[in-house]
């Protein structure tokens, strides 16, 4: 048998046998539990006929298959199959009843997928292909069926019994045992099945509806967090009202269950009615959870809500269409962050995070189209870019047909497909249908890998006053394509005057343009707007409006302009960040060719104009006011020189902070006047800011500087200014990190929540000790590899996040990542695949590192039982 085989979309056919109803019976031990199901299975005519074998997936081992009975008839094993993760039945009637009994061991399941135990309590993980681990069934989306659920446990450690849909019966049964019913009404494919078992409490309240229906709502944690979930609960109320306001949606079931666990491979998972959630994204009290936590409950709350239309009513004809659900649910999530949040803000965050992850990843070893054509293991394909780059072209959807051309698509999308499994192509179609605007340039977005590169370039003639815009789009051919068509990219434009008043209205009337928004579609075109005044400067690509690359023809002083007088805040920040990418390369270049290190006057004077905007909103002057990381730096190199890097972003913050060491001071001191515990977006925006203030005068290394910091962490009321002073104290060198480390640790170590953060600060401080620290910590006893989160914050930081440090020139950080790999490889291949993924860029490190990187990939390679998962990452970063 091939180990890792390929699946290609090309190749999807329609299932041969549906599944009307089935029947789940859970009886649930620890180490031996038995689940029978049930099925009521019918021939598709369509397609099949009375020879074709009836064919399921199968992740169970044949040692775990107890029975199989078809039609009352028990099969003997020579009557049925089990060969290459399938079950086959070589012939079967049209319609019949099949029941399987297989035999599982939850506490043994370390893998996170199908059955398993997180701490006392059972539950399930089936997206993408967790179903078949618990059973033997047609384990794909587009097989839709009507589940119930019958689950027995030992009601003493095991209480609480869920699942998906309503509670129909419930009941004790002998030897302290009892059960329950649950029933969907809804069809559903089984990636959406769940099941929880626990001794947990229940936070209760309820939602009423647009057309007055009260929805029971139910939070499910474990007894000491019963206090922290009521920002999970408001998110929850606020992500319903807002899906009936803003899309037209209403919940169906008459109950919405969520349950919070410590042992999760990912963020959450939307099944029907039920859905389960990192405890991460759940708990939240300020004491224990910074600002960013918050807001990421929010968010995540709100993204597993909204899939109850967008994946679950409407679903996927088949994996390759993964984007369908996950880009609309992002674009939704954001959306939804924007109108509770600061639009602007939210923006910088949401592209921040596509330039840094999606971007790399659509120039390395694994990218791939939005709709991939291909794969080897689909929990691979849960990427930055099906995710992110998948919501950035639902927005750019929205752009084109406009506000109401869009909600007019989305309501035929729900009238048309409600109760469907469906492809990304009906998506567009239907947009198309709503809104009359031709898409079919724009849908190879959804084929072709890539980063497109937009040049722009002026030329104006003051006699006419007319401003031509030249712009060319290309992509560097990749594996996937070796020609690249032109897209369909908007553009969304703005102009400044020469004094600073924004004048697009009057520019977009004297041209007769309607839209802000360009379409730019061909290799090389060419846009001209009339009666522009002398030295108005154009803001291009405003609110991000295509996921590009953009190179423009500003000069310095042009982009310090947009910095300070921009409209747009998203192109404010864009225009700092241009300014401190251009310095970065200039200061990495001295370094290299051993120069005197300075920082340009025109950058100090477009700091310091920002830092002193008195009228500037606190959330969006940080944001503009941060650096860009080590790795987001490193993207404008061809050949990353990680020192270098490393070195210029330390001399350009402490520059900063020796020259405006007053000015942050200043800023301190007026953003530390509100009440700690104030949520709101303005409070939020001064944390921020004085942290980041913080930050810049720790870089300044002194005594003075990190006793003000530890008094501060000493006296903090919540956990953002907690944890802030701690990183940045993890920064410097001083007597003060050792105290510190040791007293938030005592002060903390019953939370495994808050001391995720005490491994991350510590794995991603910039000290050249730190991977020796880090080594040591895999021995502490509160490091597990059992524990994902644990790990991402340990072992993920550190590979992904800290690149001087996992980058040591001495190989030690690959060698240390790659050992850890292999050992998790063997209990959790979908984490192993993600951290493995630190390794994807090898080939643009310098000579030494890319051997020694290289080399570790190959060890990797050789382990006998390398999982599919590291393989495919693996094969195609040595490719
Ligand atoms: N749809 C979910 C994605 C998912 C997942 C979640 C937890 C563990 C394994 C998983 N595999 C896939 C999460 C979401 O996008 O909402
Ligand atoms: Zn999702």
């Amino acid at each position: 048998m091939e180990k890792h085989k390929k699946k290609y979309l090309k190749d999807y056919r329609p299932p041969e046998y549906l599944i009307d109803k089935i029947d789940l019976h859970f009886d649930l031990k620890e180490d031996n539990t038995k689940v029978v199901s049930t099925m009521q299975i019918r021939r598709n005519t369509d397609i099949a006929d009375e020879n074709t074998p009836l064919v399921f997936d199968c992740g169970c081992s044949p040692e775990n298959i107890d029975s199989i009975i078809a039609e009352d008839m028990v099969l003997l094993p020579h009557e049925y199959e089990i060969k290459e993760k399938s079950f086959i039945l070589p012939k079967v009637p049209e319609l019949f009843t099949l029941e399987i009994t297989t035999v599982l061991n939850p506490e043994q399941n370390t893998s996170l997928e199908g059955l398993y135990k997180s701490g006392s309590t059972f539950c399930t993980q089936c997206e993408a292909e967790g179903f078949r681990k618990i059973t033997c069934f047609p384990d794909r989306p587009d097989v839709m069926t009507r589940f119930s659920c019958i689950i027995t446990a030992d009601k003493g450690k095991y209480p609480v019994l869920l699942s998906n849909g309503n509670l129909i019966k419930k009941g004790d049964l002998s030897h302290g045992r009892h059960f329950v019913q649950w029933e969907d009404p809804f069809k559903k494919p089984s990636y959406l099945f769940a099941l929880v078992a626990g001794d947990l409490v229940c936070i209760e309240d309820t939602f009423t509806t647009c057309s007055g229906r009260d929805i029971a709502l139910k939070i499910y944690v474990e007894h000491e967090n019963r206090n922290k979930c009521d920002h999970a609960m408001k998110s929850l109320k606020q992500a319903m009202e807002w899906d009936e306001k803003r899309f037209g949606r209403e919940y169906d079931l008459d109950l919405y269950q969520i349950v919070a666990v410590n042992d999760f491979n990912m963020g959450a998972m939307e099944n029907k009615g039920l859905n389960i959630f990192n405890s991460k994204y759940v708990l939240a009290e300020p004491e224990t959870a910074t600002d960013t936590d918050f807001l990421n409950i929010q968010g995540v709350i709100a993204h597993e809500y909204f899939h109850n239309w967008t994946g679950n009513r409407i679903t996927l004809k088949n994996w390759f269409q993964l984007s369908l659900k996950e880009g609309l649910t992002v674009f939704r999530d954001q959306e939804f962050s924007s109108d509770m949040n600061s639009r602007g803000v939210k923006r910088i965050s949401d592209v921040k995070k596509l330039k840094t992850f999606q971007f790399p990843e659509d120039s390395g070893p694994m990218a791939h189209p939005v709709r991939p054509e291909s794969y080897i293991e689909m929990n691979n394909f849960y990427t930055t870019t099906v995710y992110n780059k998948g919501a950035e072209l639902i927005r750019m959807i929205f752009q084109i047909l406009g506000k109401q051309g869009f909600r007019k698509g989305m309501d035929l999308y729900f009238e048309k497909f409600d109760g469907q499994a469906i492809t990304i192509e009906n998506f567009i179609e239907t947009m198309e249908e709503a809104s009359e605007i031709d898409l079919s340039q724009f849908r190879l977005w959804y084929s072709q890998s890539g980063t497109p590169v937009v040049t722009i370039k002026r030329e104006y003639d003051p006699k006419t006053k007319k401003l031509s815009v030249h712009l060319n789009q290309h992509i560097n051919p990749d594996r996937n394509q070796k020609h690249k068509k032109p897209m369909h990219i908007p553009v969304k434009v703005g102009f400044i005057s020469r004094e600073g008043m924004d004048i697009t209205e009057d520019i977009y009337r004297a041209s007769g343009m309607h839209s802000h928004v360009l379409q730019f579609r061909k290799e090389n075109q060419t846009f001209v707007f009339n009666d522009v005044p002398y030295g108005t400067i154009p803001s291009m690509f405003r609110e991000f409006s295509a996921p590009v690359k953009i190179k423009n023809d500003l000069s310095m002083e042009e982009t310090a302009f947009l910095m300070a007088n921009d409209k747009d805040e998203f192109n404010r920040w864009d225009a700092a960040q241009q300014l401190f990418l251009q310095e970065i390369v200039s200061i990495v270049d001295m370094i290299q060719n051993k120069k005197i290190l300075k920082v340009s006057d025109n950058l100090n004077a477009a700091f310091k104009k920002a830092l002193t905007d008195m009228d500037a909103d606190s959330a969006l002057l940080a944001a503009i006011l941060t650096l860009p990381g080590e790795n987001e730096a490193a993207e404008n190199f061809k050949i990353i020189d990680v020192d270098a890097v490393h070195g210029a972003l330390l001399f350009l913050k402490h520059k900063f902070a020796e020259n405006f060491s007053m000015e942050f001071r200043e800023i301190i001191k007026r953003c530390s006047k509100g009440d700690p515990f104030d949520l709101s977006g303005k409070a939020m925006g001064d944390r921020t800011l004085k942290n980041l203030a913080l930050s810049y005068l720790g870089s300044l290394g002194t005594d003075e500087i990190a006793e003000m910091i530890y008094h501060r962490f000493r006296h903090a009321a919540t956990m953002t200014d907690e944890i802030a002073s701690l990183s940045i104290l993890c920064n410097m060198d001083s007597e003060f990190t050792k105290h510190a480390l040791e007293e938030f640790y005592l002060k903390w170590k019953s939370d495994p929540l808050v001391i995720d953060k005490w491994f991350e600060v510590q794995a991603g401080s910039i000290l050249p000790d730190t991977f020796g620290k880090v080594k040591k910590l895999v021995s502490h006893p509160d490091f597990s590899l059992k524990n994902p989160n644990r790990i991402r914050s340990l072992i993920g930081v550190f590979a992904a996040q800290n690149p001087f440090n996992f980058h040591r020139s001495d190989g030690e950080g690959y060698r240390f990542t790659a050992d850890i790999i292999m050992t998790l490889d063997q209990t959790n291949p979908m984490i192993a695949a993600r951290i493995v993924s630190a390794f994807n860029n090898w080939k643009r490190y310098d000579g030494k590192r890319r051997e020694k990187m290289q080399k570790e990939l190959g060890n990797i390679m050789a382990l006998p039982s390398i999982s599919t998962d590291v393989y495919e990452i693996v094969s195609r970063a040595l490719k």
